[in-house]
């Protein structure tokens, strides 16, 4: 297998406010341009970085391979060493495929690839469990569990062999959920205007909270001792 394979990953911090907050980052490319993405060859050594382009609102890559074509949705990339990426259509349909410090690791998951034509593609990625739900056109198909602890970094689109025509980029990031705390130092030094689940109007508040939690536990431990 001739191992041709463009990223065009973006930023995931592009656009993206507040960690707490949701948002989103979108770009349908009709300014003819790509500006604030950058190209990334992920194999490791490789430094060929495809036939990428904006023409007609649409991205393309069109650099020859010597099998079938795939697109992609890159989830995270560090480097050309640590990345995570969902091909289609590949093999047997979805393959989600991990690169950690240069070793390969996939799953395939089987989906009927008829013909070449307009698709969506949309990963769920929880960077906490290392989830990926995969969907085709708002089907589900499946979740697979990378391996990885690399679950940060670039997010974009990526093309192999004979190439893919991308449009509609969109990136959102839901709010991330901090706490609650379980320590009383943790609503210490400010700390208690850090958490979001749940959220504290003081100091006292999150005191409060903590101390309630940790009776709540004391008094269960005491009724399993008794048991
Ligand atoms: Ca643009
Ligand atoms: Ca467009």
């Amino acid at each position: 297998m001739k191992k041709i394979f463009m990223l065009l990953g973006i930023m995931l911090f592009v656009g993206l406010a507040n960690h707490c907050e949701a948002s989103t980052f979108f770009d349908d490319f009709n300014d003819g341009n790509a500006d604030g993405w950058s190209a990334h060859s992920p194999y490791p050594g490789r430094s060929d970085f495809g036939n990428w382009r904006v023409e007609d609102g649409i991205v393309k890559q069109d650099n020859g391979g010597d099998h079938n074509g795939y697109a992609g949705i890159t989830v995270w990339y560090q480097d050309d060493k640590n990345w995570v990426d969902v091909f289609y259509p590949y093999g047997i349909g979805f393959r989600v495929m991990e690169v950690i410090d240069g070793n390969f690791y996939y799953g395939d998951y089987p989906t009927i690839f008829s013909e070449r034509k307009w698709q969506d593609l949309k990963i769920d990625a929880n960077s906490i469990t290392g989830e990926l739900a995969i969907y085709l056109d708002d089907e589900y198909i499946a979740t697979h569990t990378v391996v990885t602890p690399n679950r940060t970094g670039l997010s974009g689109i990526s093309s192999g062999n004979a190439g893919g025509s991308f449009d509609d980029f969109s990136l959102t990031s839901k709010p991330i959920l901090v706490g609650p705390p379980t320590k009383l130092n943790q609503c210490a030094k400010k700390g208690w205007k850090t958490f979001n689940n749940p959220s504290f109007k003081n100091q006292g508040a999150c005191v409060s909270y903590v101390q309630k939690a940790i009776l709540k536990k004391i008094k269960k431990a005491i009724k399993n001792a008794n048991k």
